[in-house]
C-alpha cells in the first residue's frame, strides 16, 4: 500500500520563459515519490486575479523576485502540510486558503499556493501509479482538447502594430489531435514563408507566434486565412480562427472606449467594437472570440452574446479571472457563453475545478489556457484532458515551453490509443 503522506515540501525561485522569476515546488511523499511543479505568470492580467506575490526589491530582477513566496512555502505552508495525505487535494487547498486568510491570496501569494497545490496533485497521481490526467479526471477521461494555436501575436505580447493579442488557428475539422496539431503547425510554417516573401519580420512574440508589423489588424487575419489555404486546408471546415483581443489592455475603464493605438486604427466605442466584430465574423471563419471587451464592460459582453452568442464562442478571461464569483454573475447576466480557465488566476487546483464545474453545469464551455510567461511544466495538458474541456491554448509551434504541453497531449493520445476522442463540441 502506497503511503502518500507528505514528507517534505521545498520551494525554489526559478526563471520563466520571459526570464522573470517564478516558483518551483518540490514535494516528497513518505513512499519516496518525488515531484516538482512550476507556476506560470501572465502579462495581460485581470484586475481581480489572485495576487502573484513579488518581492518589490528593486535591487533584484527589477522588483520581480519571488523570494517571499518561496519563503512562505518553506516557512509557513510546509510545516502545516507535512503529514497530510497528498490525495486530500480539497483539504490541502482549503487549509492553504485559510492560512492565507485573504480573498485574493495576497498574504502567502497565489504563486506560492498554486505551486504546492499542483505538486500535491502530481505527487498523489505518481504515488498511485496513475497518469495525472486519469488521476484527476477519472477512468473515462479520454477527450484530447483541440489545440487553439496562437500563430500571430500582438497586443501586450509583441512589439508590433497589431492591437489584438492572439490570432489562433483552430483545427476543429481534423480527425485526431495529432492530425490537428499537424494542420496548424504546417500553417505556422506556411505563414512564415509568406511573411518572408513580403519582407515582414518572422521573429516571434511571447507565445511563439509571429509578430509582424502588418498595416492593420485585418491584414493579420487575412494572412492567416491565406496560410491555411496555401497549406492545403479549408478555412472554416478544417481550420477556423479564434481571436483573443485582450481588450482590457487597450480600453479606457470608465468610458468604454477602445483605442486601437498600436495599428493606428483610432478609437472605437463599445458599439463600434461590436460593429467590427459583427463584420469580421460575417466575413471570416471565426468560431471563438475571447475578451472582445475590457474587464469592466459587462454590458458590451452581454450585448455581443445576445447578438452572436448562438454561433460564436464568446470567452471571458479578464472579466471572470477563473473565479466562480464572477462566472456566476456572468451566467446570471448572460455575459458570455464560455470562460477562460487559468490555474494561476484563482490559485488552487480545487478552485479551478470548481470554476470548470460551474461552467459545465450551466452549459458554458471552459477554455483551458497557459500564461504568456510559462515554464516547461506540462500540468495544463493533463488538466485539460481531465476537465474534458474540449479545447485548450498553449501558444504556437515554436518555443519549447509552448510545445511541451502539445507534446504531452501527443503522449496522452498515444497512451489512450483507440480510446482517445477528439471533437470540437
Ligand atoms: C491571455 C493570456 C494567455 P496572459 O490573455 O489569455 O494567452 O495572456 O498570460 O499574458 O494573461
Ligand atoms: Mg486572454
Amino acid at each position: 500500500m502506497e503511503n502518500s503522506k507528505i514528507k517534505a515540501i521545498r520551494a525554489l525561485e526559478i526563471l520563466d520563459s520571459r526570464g522573470n522569476p517564478t516558483v518551483r515546488v518540490f514535494m516528497t511523499l513518505e513512499d519516496g515519490t518525488r515531484v516538482n511543479a512550476s507556476v506560470p505568470s501572465g502579462a495581460s492580467t485581470g484586475e481581480y486575479e489572485a495576487v502573484e506575490l513579488r518581492d518589490g526589491d528593486l535591487g533584484r530582477y527589477g522588483g520581480k523576485g519571488v523570494k517571499k513566496a518561496v519563503q512562505n512555502i518553506n516557512g509557513i505552508i510546509a510545516p502545516e502540510l507535512i503529514g497530510m495525505d497528498a490525495v486530500e487535494q480539497v483539504k490541502i487547498d482549503r487549509l492553504m486558503c485559510e492560512i492565507d486568510g485573504t480573498e485574493n491570496k495576497s498574504h502567502l501569494g497565489a504563486n506560492a499556493i498554486l505551486g504546492v497545490s499542483m505538486a500535491a496533485a502530481r505527487a498523489a497521481a505518481q504515488s498511485h501509479h496513475e497518469e495525472l490526467f486519469r488521476y484527476m479526471g477519472g477512468s473515462d477521461a479520454r477527450r484530447i482538447p483541440v489545440p487553439c494555436m496562437n500563430i500571430l501575436n500582438g497586443g501586450e505580447h509583441a512589439d508590433n502594430s497589431v492591437d489584438f493579442q492572439e490570432f489562433m488557428a483552430i483545427p476543429h475539422g481534423a480527425p485526431t489531435f495529432s492530425e490537428g496539431l499537424r494542420y496548424v503547425a504546417e500553417t505556422f510554417h506556411t505563414l512564415k514563408g509568406m511573411l518572408k516573401v513580403r519582407g515582414l519580420a518572422t521573429s516571434v512574440g511571447d507565445e511563439g507566434g509571429f509578430a509582424p508589423n502588418v498595416k492593420s489588424n485585418e491584414e493579420a487575419i487575412e494572412l492567416i486565412i491565406e496560410a491555411i489555404e496555401k497549406s492545403g486546408y479549408r478555412p472554416g471546415e478544417d481550420i477556423s480562427i479564434g481571436i483573443d483581443s485582450a481588450a482590457t489592455s487597450f480600453s479606457s475603464k470608465k468610458k468604454d472606449i477602445y483605442n486601437l493605438f498600436k495599428s493606428g486604427g483610432g478609437e472605437l466605442s463599445t458599439e463600434g467594437m461590436i460593429e467590427l466584430i459583427r463584420h469580421w465574423v460575417r466575413k471570416y471563419p471565426i468560431m471563438l472570440w475571447e475578451d472582445p471587451f475590457g474587464e469592466e464592460d459587462w454590458a458590451g459582453f452581454a450585448k455581443l452574446t445576445r447578438e452572436l452568442g448562438s454561433g460564436l464562442e464568446i470567452v471571458g478571461d479578464d472579466i471572470f479571472v477563473t473565479n466562480t464569483k464572477f462566472i456566476a454573475r456572468g451566467i446570471a447576466e448572460r455575459t458570455a457563453n464560455a470562460s477562460l480557465i487559468k490555474l494561476n488566476q484563482i490559485g488552487t487546483v480545487t478552485q479551478t475545478v470548481d470554476a470548470v464545474r460551474m461552467c459545465r453545469d450551466h452549459g458554458w464551455r471552459s477554455f483551458l489556457s497557459h500564461r504568456s510567461g510559462e515554464t516547461a511544466d506540462t500540468f495544463l495538458a493533463d488538466f485539460a484532458v481531465a476537465m474534458d474541456s474540449g479545447h485548450l491554448k498553449s501558444g504556437s509551434a515554436s518555443r519549447s515551453e509552448r510545445l511541451a504541453k502539445y507534446n504531452r497531449l501527443l503522449e496522452i493520445e498515444d497512451i489512450l490509443g483507440d480510446d482517445a476522442l477528439y471533437y470540437w463540441k
